[in-house]
Order: structure tokens, then sequence, then C-alpha cells
């Protein structure tokens, strides 16, 4: 858009006077941050209704992206860069003596979200919104998002994220678009004057969901989507009829806190309720929606696309038949059609303990209707599989069985897309978790690689490394990432490389700075920077990365001499608070981290830092000053990754194994600019097959690891009896499940590489931008052009300058 900066100085101190009610001196940098979202918001408006109306007018088809979690991380950057006014709003801050960096990081980082999973959804946002695709999301407004991490002598603990609690500057109330939600009661048929019966809830518990819509603006091209988070208030009724403090209460829990469970589920009750009622209330809206422009449901396929990011939305494929059924009269095979031909389904894992299953009573109880909808479209999938494929493979496919309903079964055969997010992880979808499925199905599968923001991942977090990419091929990569690969032309202008690596040095002083002021640790920044951030998991085995540390410790300690490459070990990661083992993992690399730190003898050879509290922020700040990517889970674990793209795309190499979107980034690069080892998934499966993995026998054959691992139960680390012999155990005693010994000389042997390649500055430099040219195929805004175009049938404006 354009904007002059005089006129922005005007509205911006308007805009204080009329929220504040003070001078712009006597502000706080939260007010000052408020202030701007809100004329920011202001700004856009006309975009945001134009888009609106602009997709009616051409009654454009629309995609529905449910999910339960968004995590979109600040919005004010990265808000001023798509609206191309970022230095006319510095500028006029700067000359209003204002610190911009303050306000930007006053603005709360909403974690709406775990992990991957919500990040993915939010990429996937702003790509949509970028290529100009009708893309809407769906979702919760959690009033407290994921827990704050804190350690208290070494240990995790979580303190409520009360992020709403200065208001929300994005964010737009709707109450006039709200929707009821009925839970419980029971249904019963009544005979109508044709003779047909018609279900009835009667006694039901109804919570009134309240929209609340958030601008997604697209980079350069004047369109806003709308990402829609409901949040569950008492109906509108509430006056005329009495509700006990309990009551509320139940209707205020739905939607008042986030569950912390990365990768797994734990069948609540509660948790049931939120899925129903996000993907009740926004199918609801969806049909009013469409048939305030329709008369009749006939169009409704090719103008309507809903997806189901995970199974936590399946509930929208009874949602929508009971809509098409009892609101609409559809008769049930009409409805079914409608419904699987709008619904796709994407999987992200492999984990049996993430897929979700609800006891049918419990599920029956909370949601009888559906649960007869369900019972239905059982029996005819039954009735019409049975015959075909026989009873066996039905009775473990169906979606009810063994007293449960199974949401990811339901998924599939509710949808007519299923996907999986990197080809190998497609892969092992279609051969063993759902290979029944997929023998029933195959024409429903699919992959689609995941994706990410560069311009969120690269051109914000990384502002010097981008501005030094314009200098050589000009801005079109912004709009197009995949011409980064122009880069690679420069491989041998030493000159260049240089300039990369001072890019690399002043990122790494940046987070050197913010590791000496919040956690006082000065850190080098000639180092190695090998950073691991995710969620803490055991088979994302940040304990082999943490066997590497006492590896390298014994190694100084035996060897003061040597002469050795000096490391900073940065991990970001937080574990879910019911998960006993992951929390061991932190306080036991915490403990080797005051260890390490404060041995004389290592001096600043060897740091580790566990920087608390990771998410969005604080990846934007450690992943451009990354050296080394790790990326080391289980071969056929990690169903994508998402951290090694934007690892990636900001120069660090990846030490990883074949697992997971690695294997495409491997082969992206070239794996000569990679640090690859390990199992390969077919390995994994080959132990699995044979079972004849024994962690013992690597352990008894390799003294070196011996010594290592020892050094959880010797007491070297001060501290950590019972964390350490957990860990121990896991290894030894319960046969190590996610082959963390079997891999471990393998990943030594690299990180010794790493050691020795790092101080050949031009050649590993050359791999970093080996790297940085070839992470372009991995921008979401590819992604979600794929998912347009093979599933959801839309159309988009890939500008392709
Ligand atoms: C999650 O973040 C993921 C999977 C899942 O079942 C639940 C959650 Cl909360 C992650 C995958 O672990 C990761 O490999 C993948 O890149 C990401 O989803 C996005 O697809």
């Amino acid at each position: 858009m354009e904007l002059k900066e005089a006129e922005f100085v005007r509205d911006y101190i308007n805009e204080i006077k009329a929220t504040y009610a003070v001078d712009l001196k006597d502000t706080s940098p939260m007010e000052q941050y408020m202030a701007l979202g809100h004329l920011i918001k202001r700004y856009n408006g006309e975009n945001w209704t134009d888009t609106s109306k602009s997709y009616r007018k051409n009654d454009v088809k629309q995609v529905y992206y449910f999910s339960i979690e968004f995590l979109p991380g600040r919005l004010l950057q990265s808000n001023l860069l798509n609206l191309g006014i970022t230095d006319v709003v510095k500028k006029g801050l700067k000359n209003l003596g204002l610190n911009f960096d303050k306000i930007v990081r006053s603005e709360p980082d909403p974690g709406l979200g775990n992990g991957g999973l919500g990040r993915l959804a939010a990429c996937y946002m702003d790509s949509m919104a970028s290529i100009g695709m009708a893309g809407n999301g769906n979702g919760i407004r959690y009033r407290y998002g994921l827990f704050k991490q804190v350690f208290m002598n070494g240990y995790q603990v979580e303190l409520p994220d009360d992020w709403l609690r200065n208001g929300n500057a994005w964010e737009v109330r709707r109450e006039n678009r709200a929707c009821l939600v009925k839970f419980g009661g029971h249904v019963w048929m009544q005979e109508q004057p044709d003779g047909s019966l018609k279900p009835v809830y009667d006694h039901t518990d109804d919570v009134l969901a309240v929209p609340y819509d958030t601008g997604i603006i697209g980079y350069h091209n004047v369109v806003t989507n709308t990402l829609r988070l409901w949040s569950a208030e008492l109906p509108p009724n509430a006056e005329e009829r009495y509700y006990s403090q309990k009551e509320r209460d139940n209707i205020d829990d739905i939607t008042k806190v986030l569950y912390p469970d990365d990768s797994n589920e734990q069948g609540r009750s509660l948790r049931l309720r939120q899925e129903y009622f996000f993907s009740s209330a926004g199918v609801q809206s969806i049909v009013r929606h469409y048939l305030s422009d329709h008369t009749s449901l006939k169009r409704f396929v090719q103008k309507v696309a809903i997806h189901i990011n995970d199974t936590h939305p399946t509930l929208v494929i009874p949602e929508l038949m009971r809509i098409l059924m009892d609101e609409h009269d559809c008769p049930w095979d009409l409805a079914w059609q409608i419904t699987t031909s709008t619904m796709s389904y994407t999987n992200h894992t492999i984990m049996q303990e993430a897929l979700e299953k609800w006891p049918i009573e419990m599920f029956q109880g909370l949601l009888p209707r559906i649960y007869q909808i369900v019972e239905e479209i059982n029996r005819r999938y039954r009735a019409d599989k049975i015959p075909v494929f026989g009873e066996d493979i039905v009775d473990r496919t169906a979606p009810l069985g063994d007293g449960q309903v199974r949401m990811a079964y339901l998924a599939v055969i509710g949808s007519h897309s299923v996907n999986g997010v990197a080809p190998l992880h497609t892969e092992l979808l279609e051969k063993d978790v759902l290979a029944d499925l997929y023998r029933i199905y195959p024409e429903k599968f699919n992959n689609k690689t995941n994706g990410i923001a560069e311009r969120r991942w690269l051109e914000i977090a990384n502002q010097p490394l981008s501005k030094l990419i314009d200098s050589k091929i000009g801005k079109d990569w912004h709009f197009n990432p995949k011409l980064l690969q122009e880069l690679s032309t420069f491989e041998n202008d030493k000159k260049f490389l240089n300039q990369l690596v001072d890019v690399k040095k002043e990122n790494k002083q940046r987070l050197a700075d913010y590791v000496q002021s919040e956690m006082g640790i000065t850190i080098r920044t000639d180092a190695i920077y090998d950073v691991q951030i995710k969620r803490l998991h055991a088979y994302k085995r940040q304990v082999l990365h943490m066997l590497e540390i006492i590896r390298e410790y014994l190694e100084i300690k035996e060897n003061p001499q040597a002469d050795i490459t000096p490391r900073v070990h940065i991990f970001g990661a937080k574990a879910a608070p019911s998960y006993h083992y992951a929390k061991s993992v932190i306080k036991v690399i915490n403990a080797l981290a005051d260890l390490v730190n404060n041995d004389p003898d290592i001096g600043d050879k060897l740091k580790v830092v566990f920087i608390p509290n990771y998410g969005v922020s604080l990846g934007e700040l450690i992943i451009p000053a990354a050296d080394i990517s790790e990326q080391i889970s289980t071969a056929s674990k990690e169903a994508s990754g998402t951290s090694n793209m934007k690892l990636m795309t900001n120069g660090a190499l990846s030490l990883a194994t074949m697992d997971g979107a690695n294997i495409d980034i491997i082969r992206a690069a070239g794996s000569e600019n990679e640090y690859t080892f390990g199992l390969t998934a077919a390995d994994v499966y080959g132990y699995y097959h044979r079972n004849d993995y024994r962690s013992k026998a690597i352990y008894d054959g390799n003294p070196e690891l011996q010594k290592v691992v020892d050094s959880l139960i010797t007491n070297m680390i001060p501290g950590i009896s019972t964390e350490g012999r957990e860990i121990y155990d896991s290894l030894l005693q319960y046969n190590d499940e996610y082959f963390v010994l079997a891999d471990y000389a393998d990943y030594v042997k690299q990180q010794k590489q790493i050691s020795i390649d790092f101080k050949d500055v031009e050649t590993w430099q050359k791999k970093s931008l080996a790297n940085i040219a070839a992470s372009g195929t991995f921008s979401a805004d590819y992604s979600v052009a794929r998912y347009a175009e093979d599933i959801w049938q839309v159309p988009y404006k890939l500008i392709l300058k």
C-alpha cells in the first residue's frame, strides 16, 4: 500500500491520543505497539473487505483449513512486510524517538499450538493469502496458549501463557456471526406429516461459539484472508435460564487452554468437546455463508473445500452430514456424496500413540446425534466393503471397533483425499499405518511435502542475509523462492562468500547477546553453533545429541591441550507436562550444561545452552545463527519436520538421518553439502521384523560409548541420580526403543568430520550457500499451490516474476 511518512506520523499520534489519552512520551512500549497494531489493522481494513467482496462477487471456491492449532507468531513485522510499509513506518517511529525493536518485542507471540503442526497451519495461511487463494483458517481461540517454560534447578516448570492480557490488536470479535453448538441430551425420531422421521435433539447443553477473525495479509497483492478462531461463551438466552457456576465453568473450560501434547493423545472428554466445538461452529458458518449466496446445495462441492489438519477436526465429516440431512432435508446418499467430495485429510504422524480413538460410551454421551451418524457410516462401510474385501480387513479399518471411535479411519473413509507430509511418510502410511485402508482406497492417497513461509523465516528473521541476497539476485525471489537457486552461480565469488560469513557472524552475535543477557552465559561467535530446536520427544533423540556433548566433554578433559574446534550446543524444546521421560532429559541436559559451562578445564571450547521457552519468536532469533541443524530422529518417525527447512534456508548444514523431509533436503542441496548418518527406515523396519535389535550388544562392543553412557550414573554430572538412571535404563534395560545406540558411532563420526570441516571457512561457506540456494523449493507457497491443484481444485495466482 501507499503510505507517506508524514501521513503515518499524523495518524499514529492521533491513534495514541484517541486510545490512551496521553502524550506519546508517556506511553509504554506495549501501548506503542497496541496503537500501531490498531492503526495497521485500520489501514488494511479496505483490503480485507474488498477481498471478501471480490470472492463473493466472483463466486470463488473457498478453502477452509480446519486445525486445532495455529502458531502464527508475532504479526506486526509480517503485516508491515506484506503491506510493503516497513521502511516508512520504521522511519516515522524513529523520527518520533521510538524504538522499533522494543515495540516489535512487546507483541505477545500467540502460542496456540504445540509445534510443527500448528506452525505449518500458520505458514499455509500466509502462503494462501500470498498466492491469492481464497483460504480461510478455522480453529480455537484459546484463552491460554501453550505454557510458558521456565527452568528451576534445571527442571521444567510450566507457567500460564496469559497472551490476551493486554488485548489482541489484530482480531475482530464478530458476535453477529456466532453459532450454537449442542452437546449431550438425547435424540428421538419425530414423525413428520408426510410419514417420514426426523431427529429431534432434547435437553442439550448449548454453547455459544463466538468467532474472532484475524486478517491474513498477502504479500504485496492486496489480498486479505481470514483466520477465524472460536471462543466458547454462555448462550444468548442466559438470562432466561439459570446456569449454575458449574455449568458456566464447563462452558468456559472448552476454549480455556490448549492441550500441551505433541504427538500424543490422552483421550480426555474435554478434548473431544474442543474438537466438536470448533468443527461444528466452523461447518455451520460455512453452510450459512454458502447459502447466503446460493439457493440450493447443488453447487456446494464446487464452491467449498474443507481440509482436516490431522484427525482433530474429523468430526466435520459427521457434522456436515448432520446439517445436510437434519437441517436441509438431504437424503443420506446425496449428503454422503457432498461430504466426501468436500473433505480432505492430512495425516502428520505414524506414531501410534498420536492416533486418536474415543471410547464409544464417552463419544455417544457427549454427541448422541453425531454418534448415530457415525454408526450409520460404519454400517454402510461394512455393508459395502465386506463383500469385496472380506471381513478381516473391514473389521480392522471400520470407524467403530474395539469399543472405540477411530478418528483416523473415519477421516480416510469420509474424505476424497488423504495425504502424508513427505514422500517417505506417505510411503509408510501406505505400507504400514494405513495399509489396509490404502488397499481399499488406493486412489485417495497422495503426498504433499510440507513447506515454510520464506518471508517470515528468511526475510523477517534474517534481514542481513535477505538484503545480501537482494544485492546479488534482486528481489524476485521474494515472490518466487525457487529463484534462490540463482545464488549458486556465485559459489566461487570469494567476496560474496565472505559477506555470507559476516552475516552469519552478525546473527550469531545477536543470539550471543541474548544468551548473555537472559542466561548469563558467554558464548563465542567463532564457535560452531550446533542447534536442535523442536519439541522434546524420545523419537527426536535429543539424548543422542546429549551423548555427543558428554563425549566432547570427556575428550577435552582427557586431553586439555588438543586443538579442538569450539562448539556451542544450543537446545530449544518444551516437554509435554505429563511426559515424564522428556522432562528427565531436560533436567539432564541442564545439569550437563552446568557442569560443562563452569568447568575451568573446558573454558570456552565447549558450551551448552538450553534456551528456555522455545517458540516462534525464539526460532526467529536462533535459526539465523545456526551452523549445524540437528535433524536426528529415528528414521521413519519424523513425518516431515519443518525446522530442517527453516535452518536450511538460513544457511545451516544438516546433520541428519534419512527421515521425513531430511531426505528431500539432502537430495535438493546435494549430499556433499550435508552430514547424513544412521539407520534408514528400511533398517529400522528390518529390526522390527526380525526382532533382533540388542542395544546391550552395541554398548558392549564400543568402549567409548560405554564411558559416555556410564557417565549418566557415575555422579560425573551432579544432581541427576534419578534422571540419569532413567535414561541409562531406557538405553540398556529397556533396549533403546529409538535406536540411539545403534546410530551413535555413525553420528559421532559425522560430528568429528564437522569439527574438521568447519575450520575451512571457504569450503564450509560454499556448502552453506548450496543449502540456501536449494531451499526455495521448500517454500509453503508451492506446497499450498499443489494442494490447490491436486486436492482442493481452487484457483490461485503464483506470482512468478
Ligand atoms: C505435530 O506437531 C506433528 C504431528 C502430530 O501428529 C502432532 C503434532 Cl502436534 C508434526 C510432525 O511431528 C512433524 O514431523 C511435521 O513436520 C509437522 O507435524 C507438520 O506436518
